[in-house]
């Protein structure tokens, strides 16, 4: 059960740094925590702030950067690329400073191939550290133990000429899956999080966590239709096994030694169902939803996934909202169309009045859209094996926008991204002089939702019915409520509601298009094109 006082992770708003792509600090074109820190007044702490209370960095440990950090070959360092120890405890403590929380990136799941610990692995079948990653002998007849494929393409499983036996992948074969039936090998991953608990992180996200897990007679998966290798098969062997529970009660034990801690987990073929399930007291203190990110453009289908995740989680469950991160095409790309800016503030209201921990993916609040890229300028593993069908994820980790100067002011080096070419006139400067701007909105909805016990806090009702335009609901708190209207198209609509209001209760906290109609009476509310309005009353 969630505690009857107010966490910090259940009121704040989470800002997720894709940290290469955010602000480099010395010239080398990645960005890095000295850059981070230099914008750390930009993210909270001044009276011209965006305002969200925390941010999750992506994975800064040394790593090969064969999944540009979700290889880690040392799990308790920092990359010299992105600084140092001293800058890290440099950015907690700047961060705090400015009202900001830290939760880092664990990526437990694997390690890269040059861990010392699988450099150690595969010397020897008797290497201390043989039975720290996942080995198996072929099937009698020859080839790989089961029928398991890799997310990134191919079979799950690489041949080890030296030792003669296969290791397990479930990503790239320069990413072996750590075997967690190994209590030597959780011993060490607690370790690892006790020693960044110790410096002041306030969490984790948790990279596919429910996949630390394979059944340990490794049958083969049933097969289905699908796409790609791994979209042919249910993968009921590969993830969610029973032991997970323990394993995240015993991480759940040692992060609550800590005041004040919190972790998000990354559920991998997510069902709300079953990430309800990993939150708890003995869990996790979220898993991210990722409805909003296969919807269409669509009310109905954002109004039943939130309906579904307030279902779902109802009881031991907090729920979680996420439209963009570093593994999709951002959502402004997705639903933009001919009306980028529109839509992106219409999103933004959808996603920060939520009842719910939104996460807000760098760039986002200037309504970023996707860099557009060649082939050859694709570095993304599985874009570069699935091209064109898929066009990997660097086309969403393109490099912040800050300014109209040299690279968009992200490096003064060469980006490791090409930048869009519109920076000139997309980027937070700009956006930050326009009140008009996303950026804007963004800011005031922040400011709203702080002073807004209902929005952040307020059960969820629908209000108005069914309908392929817009949506509307309400947030219900003890002291006050929250309206929030949204028309999600480029001509004005009318949305009924399922019961009556009293349209004089409500005063207007909010609106995207203030020179656009947002004309509330008792059974429906006229919206304007792309109007995205919140109404606020007390009581
Ligand atoms: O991005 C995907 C496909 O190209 C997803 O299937 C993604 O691999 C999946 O959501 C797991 O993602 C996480 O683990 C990966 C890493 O590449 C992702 O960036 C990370 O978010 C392996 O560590």
């Amino acid at each position: 059960m969630i505690s009857p006082e107010w966490e910090w992770w259940q009121d704040g708003v989470i800002y997720h740094v894709y940290l290469r792509s955010f602000a480099d600090g010395n010239g080398d074109g990645l960005g890095d925590l000295p850059g981070l820190i230099a914008r750390l007044d930009y993210l909270n702490g001044t009276p011209d702030s965006l305002g969200v209370d925390a941010i999750w960095i992506s994975p800064c440990f040394p790593s090969p950067d064969r999944d540009y950090g979700y290889d880690v070959s040392d799990y308790t360092a920092i990359d010299p690329r992105y600084g140092s120890l001293d800058d890290f405890d440099r950015l907690i403590a700047e961060a705090h400073r400015r009202g900001i929380r830290v939760l880092l990136d664990l990526v437990y799941n694997h390690t890269s191939d040059q861990h010392p610990w699988f450099v150690d692995a595969r010397t020897s079948r008797t290497s201390p550290h043989r039975d720290w990653y996942v080995w198996r002998d072929g099937r009698p007849g020859g080839g790989p133990p089961n029928n398991w494929q890799s997310v990134f393409g191919g079979k799950a499983w690489e041949w080890d000429p030296a030792t003669g036996q296969y290791y397990y992948h479930m990503f790239l074969r320069e990413q072996p899956d750590l075997n967690w039936h190994n209590p030597e090998v959780r011993r060490a991953l607690l370790e690892a999080t006790r020693f960044w608990l110790e410096r002041g992180v306030d969490g984790f996200r948790l990279d596919v966590f429910n996949a630390w897990y394979e059944h340990a007679d490794y049958p083969d998966n049933p097969t289905k239709l699908g796409l790609r290798g791994f979209d042919r098969q249910h993968h009921i062997y590969d993830v969610d096994q029973p032991e997970m529970h323990p394993a995240l009660a015993e991480l759940r034990g040692l992060l609550d030694l800590y005041p004040q801690r919190a972790s998000v987990g990354e559920i991998f073929i997510a069902d709300p169902v079953r990430a309800a399930s990993y939150c708890g007291d003995r869990g996790l203190h979220m898993v991210f939803n990722f409805e909003f990110t296969h919807r269409r453009w669509d009310p109905r289908a954002f109004g039943a996934a939130i309906e579904r995740a307030d279902r779902s989680l109802a009881a031991d469950g907090w729920p979680c909202y996420v439209l963009s991160n570093h593994d999709l095409p951002r959502h402004v790309t997705r639903y933009g169309g001919r009306h980028p800016h529109e839509v992106a503030r219409v999103a933004a209201a959808l996603l920060l009045t939520q009842r719910g921990t939104p996460f807000v993916y760098y760039g986002e609040e200037i309504g970023l859209p996707d860099v557009p890229l060649r082939r050859d300028q694709i570095v993304d593993p599985p874009g570069r094996r699935y091209w064109p069908i898929y066009k990997g994820r660097d086309p969403n980790r393109g490099p912040m926008p800050w300014g109209s100067g040299r690279n968009a002011d992200f490096t003064s080096g060469s980006p490791w991204l090409p930048l869009r070419r519109d920076f000139g006139t997309l980027n937070v400067d700009a956006q930050r002089r326009d009140p008009r701007s996303a950026w804007s909105f963004y800011r005031d909805l922040l400011r709203l939702r702080r002073v807004t016990p209902a929005l952040r806090r307020g059960e969820f009702q629908r209000l108005s019915r069914p309908s392929r335009d817009g949506l509307a609901y309400v947030r219900i708190a003890p002291g006050g409520q929250a309206l929030v209207a949204l028309n999600f198209r480029a001509a004005p609509v009318r949305l009924e509601f399922e019961h009556p209001i009293e349209p004089s209760d409500w005063s207007l906290g909010l609106a995207a298009q203030p020179e656009r109609a947002a004309a509330l009476t008792p059974d429906a509310i006229a919206l304007g094109a792309f109007q995205a309005v919140v109404f606020i009353r007390s009581g």
